[in-house]
């Protein structure tokens, strides 16, 4: 009788445990928007990863794996004295419902110790390394296009020309 029911119980729960990751992945934690890569050129150590983050709960950014680079960092933009450097965090908050922006110039994903050149038109796996409100960890795979520039600004095949000169104003930042 009463391992029946524990076996009913059993069964019950294993149904419940097995229906959440479905909802789950049906729905990231994360939206992840105009995701890019910049492309590199042989030799060059380090490259940049931008993308727009809007989580869905509350979430913290706290790393970043990639088996194209040795290294994986966050990093910000802080001016020391009139010039802009990079410098990695340990964690950068995601509030729900609010659209984060990795971008040339700010914030940014780094990528170190490329293990190879990064070509325009290939996808880099990058996983997003997270921590819920609870301290759990959160991962979320990406593929992230390889680009020479940020996608929507001018995309190769169709734009007539490259625009002279960028207007962000960064241009001494380079990855
Ligand atoms: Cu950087």
């Amino acid at each position: 009788m009463k391992s029946l029911f524990l076996r009913g119980l059993a069964t019950a729960l294993a149904l419940l445990l097995s229906a959440a990751p479905v909802a789950a992945r049906s729905q990231a934690p994360v939206q992840v928007d105009d995701a890019w890569v910049r492309a590199s050129v042989p030799g060059q150590s380090g490259t940049g990863a931008f993308m727009r983050l809007t989580a869905r709960q509350p979430l913290t950014l706290v790393g970043i794996r990639t088996p194209a680079a040795g290294v994986g960092e966050i990093h910000e933009m802080r001016l020391d004295g009139d010039v802009m450097r990079m410098r990695a965090i340990t964690q950068m908050p995601l509030p729900p419902g609010q659209a984060v922006e990795l971008r040339p110039g700010g914030h940014h994903l780094m990528l170190m110790d490329l293990k190879a050149p990064l070509v325009s038109g290939a996808r880099v796996p990058l996983t997003l390394v997270l921590r819920d409100a609870h301290g759990a960890e959160v991962r979320m795979d990406l593929q992230v296009p390889v680009s020479l520039r940020a996608p929507g600004t001018a995309s190769a095949a169709s734009a007539p020309a490259p625009s002279p000169g960028h207007s962000h104003g960064h241009s001494q930042h380079r990855h």
